[in-house]
């Protein structure tokens, strides 16, 4: 039999994981004929709805879902992993500001960097979820260095997936004539899901789309927003449309990406395109299934440029508010 895919999934009784494990069980993330072990990771309190969560797994019979763990100690969690998911996080609270926020997230995702540095396999990628989730991830690499910087990334597929809905709908064609969306910077409000690059049927967005208020307006104001309108009808965040884009990401990043394409990917800066180097980073890259880089060569206008420094200037000032976090 094929060795197992090891994943450890933290927040898994969520609401995320619960639209989340079925699909890795399933076997839509890793293959079909790929056996998984989940490795669910919660907090003491959530035990028991785990536990619930895990009995409807079992209710499902899945063929390829070989063995399932639960532990509220990391070392067991990511012991021997070949992917962390990293969900688990606390949820802004009322007259919470954001540097509390990071303060809080901060707390988990240090020692959870350890854990996985300390305790998973060679060959360990990790996707951060959890928001804040760049800096997060920030956090997560740089406690856990002993995994090279190019195998953590956070999770920018959402805002891409959300822009190529949008743009399609406007050119009235279908969402699979979407390539090239790329979302650059953080995964929040001042995110630039960039519209310049991105192309429909093979061409420039903006030749197909001609309303270029729309562009500059509301196609990026609603992407930005998506997020805060999707909690406002619901009375809930986005679940499994975040779960769907980790998938999404998963995907993107373990096979080799669709020549002519790329996928929008929070990843660690080497310096690409200005941006300082180790700032966790949305940026367009490509893979070839096992290693992976940032597209280059793209240039931007000046307002575009203009969108990417202040997302880069959020970015910083969260850098700059975790410090104490930092080895
Ligand atoms: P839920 O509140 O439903 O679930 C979070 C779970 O994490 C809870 O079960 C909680 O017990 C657990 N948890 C808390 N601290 C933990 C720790 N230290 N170790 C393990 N588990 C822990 O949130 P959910 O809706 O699932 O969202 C999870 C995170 O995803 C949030 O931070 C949310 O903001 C973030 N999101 C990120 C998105 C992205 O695109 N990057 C989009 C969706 C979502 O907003």
């Amino acid at each position: 039999m094929t060795t197992p895919v090891k994943v450890a999934v933290t927040g898994a009784a969520g609401q995320i994981s619960y639209s989340l494990l079925f699909r890795i069980a399933a076997g839509e993330v890793f293959g079909a004929e790929v056996p998984v072990e989940l490795r669910l990771i919660e907090v003491d309190p959530a035990m028991r709805a785990l536990e619930g969560v895990v009995m409807e797994l079992d209710d499902c019979a899945f063929p390829n879902l070989v063995n399932v763990v639960t532990t509220s100690d990391l070392k067991v969690g990511f012991d021997g992993v070949n992917w962390a998911l990293l969900i688990g996080s606390v949820p802004r609270k009322q007259g919470m500001e954001r540097g509390d926020l990071l303060g809080v997230n901060g707390g988990i995702f240090k020692p959870q960097g350890q854990a996985i540095a300390a305790a998973a396999a060679s060959d360990v990628r990790v996707l951060v979820v959890g928001n804040p989730c760049n800096t997060n991830c920030l956090i997560a690499r740089e406690n856990g260095k002993d995994v090279p910087a190019d195998r953590w990334f956070s999770m920018m597929r959402l805002d891409q997936n959300r822009a190529m809905t949008q743009l399609a709908r406007k050119a009235g064609k279908p969402v699979t004539t979407v390539t090239k969306m790329a979302v650059w910077g953080n995964h929040s409000a001042t995110q630039f899901p960039d519209y310049y690059h991105a192309e429909i049927d093979g061409v420039s967005a903006p030749e197909v789309v001609a309303d270029h208020a729309w562009l500059a307006g509301e196609f990026i104001s609603t992407v930005q927003k998506r997020g805060a309108a999707i909690i406002e009808a619901r009375g809930a965040s986005s679940a499994a449309s975040a779960a769907n884009a980790v998938i999404d990401t998963v995907r993107s990043i373990a096979t080799p990406t669709p020549t002519g394409d790329w996928a929008s990917v929070g990843v660690v800066s080497r310096g690409e395109y200005g941006i300082p180097e180790g700032l966790q980073f949305g940026f367009p890259i490509r893979s070839d299934g096992s290693s992976w880089e940032v597209v280059d060569g793209l240039t931007h206008s000046v307002s575009a440029q203009r969108l990417i420094d202040v997302t880069r200037d959020e970015l910083l000032g969260e850098r700059a508010e975790v410090t104490e976090l930092l080895p």
